[in-house]
């Protein structure tokens, strides 16, 4: 345990891959890919493929049913006794198609008592689930922040669902934000650990993000997460037809150095799959089909 370290927080923490760089060698995560609505638009996203907030886009994980997701997870926990955490990354966002997310959780709650929730969101509906996943002892949240400015967010966001209609503009660019800081003092409040997810757009973001390190710290964020843009034509984002381009390593590197001091920074990341088995980097989702698992049982 680092010694400045709150033990309260590294018994959180001490096998959850993603919020401990250490843990990410030993303990293993899996998702489960059972949110396919969103309610956001984002210009790197496609709706064919997973919510890029968390993912590598361009992938398309297996979509189950809460039912299908537990059989899964218990599939897996009998076959990978690395597995401590299941997260819900998608491939929509997991606050949004609530439901599904909720009955997941508690069915594998019930048969597996510690496993570690994790749920992973644009943030947007995140209030509205706040004490319920208190009460589903979710103790790990990632809220995917790109801006803190809505000038900015509406080159990031064409248009959100919120409130039964549709916003676009600064509008909702400020709606957003609005609800993404609200969600991150919640949870802060209730003592959950929240890591933020910005996606790192350079000519867009990459120089804002350093304001967004700032008031994610000072709304007691855990870990800051920078991931690069990945943006490829044939993925069909906003981004990829328009030329938009991602950062290279260095230019990631060199943004995250200068995010040093501020909110702690994870470098860890792999940009899983909605539907990643296995420890980070090691992806046993193909051996954990649906079809696999159904055709043993
Ligand atoms: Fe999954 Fe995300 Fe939970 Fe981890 S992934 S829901 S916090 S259990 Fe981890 Fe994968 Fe990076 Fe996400 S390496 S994409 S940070
Ligand atoms: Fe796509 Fe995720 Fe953004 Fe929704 S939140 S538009 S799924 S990247």
């Amino acid at each position: 345990k680092p010694n400045d370290m709150d033990p309260a927080i590294w018994e959180k923490i001490k096998d959850h891959p993603c919020f401990s760089e250490e843990a990410h060698h030993y303990f293993a995560r899996m998702h489960v890919a059972v949110a396919p609505a969103c309610n956001i638009q984002c210009n790197y996203c496609n709706r064919k493929y997973d919510c890029a907030n968390e993912s590598r886009p361009g992938v398309v994980s297996e979509k189950l049913t809460p039912d299908q997701a537990l059989r899964k997870v218990i599939a897996v926990a009998n076959e990978v006794p690395q597995l401590s955490v299941l997260g819900i990354a998608g491939p929509g966002d997991a606050c949004y198609d609530w439901k599904k997310t909720k009955a997941t959780f508690e069915r594998v709650a019930r048969e597996i008592p510690d496993i570690k929730l994790c749920i992973s969101t644009n943030g947007l509906a995140l209030p509205d689930h706040v004490a319920e996943l208190a009460d589903m002892n979710v103790d790990h949240v990632t809220i995917t922040i790109n801006m803190v400015d809505p000038e900015i967010g509406v080159r990031i966001y064409p248009w959100i669902f919120y409130d039964h209609r549709r916003y676009g503009g600064i509008e909702a660019a400020r709606i957003l934000h609005e609800r993404q800081m609200l969600g991150l003092e919640m949870l802060t409040a209730r003592g959950i650990l929240t890591k933020i997810n910005s996606v790192m757009i350079p000519g867009v973001n990459d120089e804002h993000l350093i304001d967004v390190n700032k008031w994610v710290k000072e709304r007691g964020a855990f870990l800051h997460n920078v991931m690069p843009l990945i943006s490829d034509p044939a993925h069909g984002t906003l981004y990829g037809l328009t030329g938009r381009r991602g950062p290279n390593a260095m230019e990631l590197k060199a943004l995250q150095d200068r995010l040093e001091g501020g909110a702690k920074l994870m470098r860890h990341c792999r940009q899983c799959r909605a539907d990643a088995v296995g420890l980070l980097g090691e992806d046993r989702g193909q051996e954990f089909t649906i079809d696999q698992i159904f055709g043993e049982v």
